[in-house]
């Protein structure tokens, strides 16, 4: 061996080191091979590091609220970060109308991998964070606006990481990361009880005006509040509805890696989330990996909606438990 190759084989090791060899399949499915030899694919190992000061970049913009110098700083960063991963990024500005007449500058973004590809997977989190602490046991605090560490920010860091992994390691399939703005400016928990469509307005806009005509993709997951320790994720009842078949196979590949305690297979409740509108206007099957206890009075948990989502609600090891998930999906995707 030429010297020149050995240095070569050594440089490449640390990246070998860093694949598994992990298939999702339930067992051997290729029974036509006589050899019976199940298919295995390399996927990349999920850094929950990573993923962590992804979240924490984006908190540290401040909040990332429609109509503030912190949410167009983070956009941009946004931007730039998954074009130096190799994406082809567009941004979809908008002008949205909130429920209460606010008319909110938004910006969808949508990063492409291998846009040429006809077989496609789509992956989303909401980018914005909530303008109103509503939730906050102090009252002063109603009308703050929260960082949405755990709120927006751990499906983004999981996203923006999933990115990274794609830059070294191309999928077989094309990837489209869009992240969704204006989720959380849904109507305020203190002014009005029942509004129908106040919440998710980036994902509507996009599920009716796609950023390509004829847009498609096999799938979608969504990911929101997924960064808590000890986070569990039940089944949710409108991916379930639109989409059983996609959340059985990520339920299970999730429980194939180890992760059957937080990947919980039971039903959860019906949360109204950008997944609803991806199902409903633009017909892909889309669901939702989002941390909602149905028997809990927190529902999704106990600093959702107040002062406290910060870091401290941030777990890199729940972070890569669900990134991992994801990429093993993703990857075994043909
Ligand atoms: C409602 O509570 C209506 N929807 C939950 C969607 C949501 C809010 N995700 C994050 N913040
Ligand atoms: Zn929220």
């Amino acid at each position: 061996m030429e010297t020149k190759s050995i240095v070569r084989s050594i440089l490449l090791l640390p990246l070998i080191c860093l694949l598994l060899l992990v298939s999702c399949g339930a067992g051997n499915k290729h029974k036509e091979n006589a050899k019976s030899v199940p298919m295995s694919v390399i996927v990349p190992i999920f850094n929950g590091d990573s993923a962590y000061s992804f979240v924490n970049s984006q908190v540290a913009f401040g909040p990332r609220v429609p109509n503030t110098q912190a949410h167009v700083d983070c956009g941009n960063w946004l931007e730039s970060k998954l074009r130096g991963y190799g994406a082809e990024v567009v941004a979809q500005n908008m002008e949205l109308t909130a429920y209460n007449g606010t008319k909110l500058q938004a910006r969808n973004i949508i990063a492409q991998f291998q846009p040429e590809n006809k077989k496609r997977v789509l992956l989303c989190a909401h980018w914005d964070s909530r303008p109103w602490a509503d939730s906050d046991p102090n009252p002063d605090n109603h009308y703050k606006p929260i960082l949405g560490a755990n709120d927006g920010g751990s499906g983004v860091g999981v996203l923006l990481e999933i990115a990274r992994q794609i830059s070294m390691v191309p999928t077989t399939i094309g990837v489209d990361i869009v992240l969704f703005d204006a989720e959380d400016y849904g109507v305020h928990e203190k002014e009005s009880s029942e509004m129908e469509h106040s919440w998710a307005l980036g994902s509507q806009y996009w599920a009716r005006m796609p950023h390509k005509n004829n847009y498609n993709a096999r799938y979608g997951i969504l990911l929101d509040i997924v960064g808590a320790p000890g986070s569990k994720f039940h089944k949710e009842r409108i991916s379930v509805h639109f989409a059983e078949s996609i959340v059985n196979k990520i339920w299970s590949c999730a429980s194939n890696l180890g992760y059957g305690d937080t990947f919980i297979s039971e039903d959860g409740g019906y949360i109204t989330d950008d997944h609803f509108y991806v199902n409903q206007f633009l017909g892909v099957p889309c669901i939702d990996i989002i941390n909602y206890d149905p028997e809990s009075p927190n529902g999704f948990g106990p600093h959702h909606h107040t002062m406290n989502d910060n870091m401290d609600w941030i777990s890199a090891d729940m972070l890569k438990i669900v990134g991992q998930t994801v990429l093993t999906v993703i990857y075994n995707e043909k």
